[in-house]
């Protein structure tokens, strides 16, 4: 496949997609979301790959939709071409997604990163959703993701000024896993990557989607869920290995059957 927009590598287990628009802080134009879903799916289907790390540059991990496509469209266009489908597909890639984040992280940007499952970011990352300041407001996840993440006041904040906040201060929020130098961000994602590349792929596979469950379901249709995922692991070959080699032990070899 070829891409405009990113760059895409495969280095097993690891599967890295790197947004590339610089002149205009990596803005999201439709096209640029749809390489990174169709990267994302490609790397779902790889199975050399285990784990996805999204990244953009030390300036921008995304300064938001590209205001000048998105000031062309109209809600006819918005529906007919089903445009925004491109953020479900997204929701549904199965393997984990390190985002590896730094500089502007804004509006279509922010919702870019509270896609990813983990987010490392740099001490110089400002996550902000500005739609407020040209007349809109989030579209894709912000008023729910960053509400859910955060807490009501202090999205409301956010989302009502348009007022970005530090990395620290998205670190104190949980928006963030950990924050860490500029130079260190996508090291420290891939050795977090790497780490989770070691686990059996398909109870990450499993645990990842139990835990996004928690999003759209009460509690005890939620453990329901977990307790079919769990009992599932019992029938793979990758969970009598595990626990083969704990009691022998040594390192599991993980086969992801
Ligand atoms: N869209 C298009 N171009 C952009 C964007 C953007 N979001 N952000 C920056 N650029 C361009 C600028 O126009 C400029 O281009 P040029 O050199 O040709 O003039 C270049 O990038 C550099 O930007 P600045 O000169 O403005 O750089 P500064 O360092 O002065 O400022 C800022 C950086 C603060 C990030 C500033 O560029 C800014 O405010 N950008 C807009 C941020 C914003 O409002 N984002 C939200 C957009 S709306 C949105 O995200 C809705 C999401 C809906 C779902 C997404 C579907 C795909």
């Amino acid at each position: 496949m070829t891409y405009n927009n990113i760059l895409v590598e495969a280095h097993p287990p690891l599967g890295i997609i790197r947004l590339n628009r610089p002149k205009v802080l990596n803005a999201l134009n439709f096209e640029l979301l749809r390489e990174v879903v169709d990267a994302l799916e490609a790397f779902d289907n790889d199975e050399r790959i285990r784990v996805n790390i999204l990244t953009g540059s030390d300036d921008a991990f995304s300064a938001g939709a590209d205001i000048k496509e998105l000031s062309e469209a109209t809600p006819v266009d918005l529906i007919n071409e089903n445009k925004f489908a491109l953020w479900d597909r997204l929701k549904k890639i199965a393997k984990p997604i390190i985002g590896a984040v730094s500089g502007h992280t804004l509006g279509g940007g922010c919702e870019l990163a509270m896609n990813c499952d983990i987010i490392i970011a740099s001490e110089t990352a400002r996550f902000g959703q500005p739609e407020i300041n040209i007349g809109i407001m989030p579209g894709a996840g912000g008023t729910q993701r960053l509400t859910r993440t955060i807490g009501k006041f202090r999205a409301m904040e956010m989302i009502l000024t348009g007022q970005p906040i530090t990395a620290r201060e998205a670190e104190k929020h949980g928006l963030v896993n950990r924050v860490v130098p500029v130079e260190a961000y996508f090291e420290e994602a891939r050795k977090l990557a790497l780490q989770i590349a070691q686990k059996a792929p398909v109870a990450v596979r499993l645990a990842k989607e139990a835990v996004l469950k928690s999003f759209d379901t009460p509690l005890d249709e939620g453990l329901q869920f977990e307790r079919r995922n769990f009992y599932l692991l019992f029938s793979t070959e990758d969970m009598k290995e595990g626990m083969k080699a704990f009691t022998e032990k040594r390192p599991a070899n993980f086969k992801g059957r």
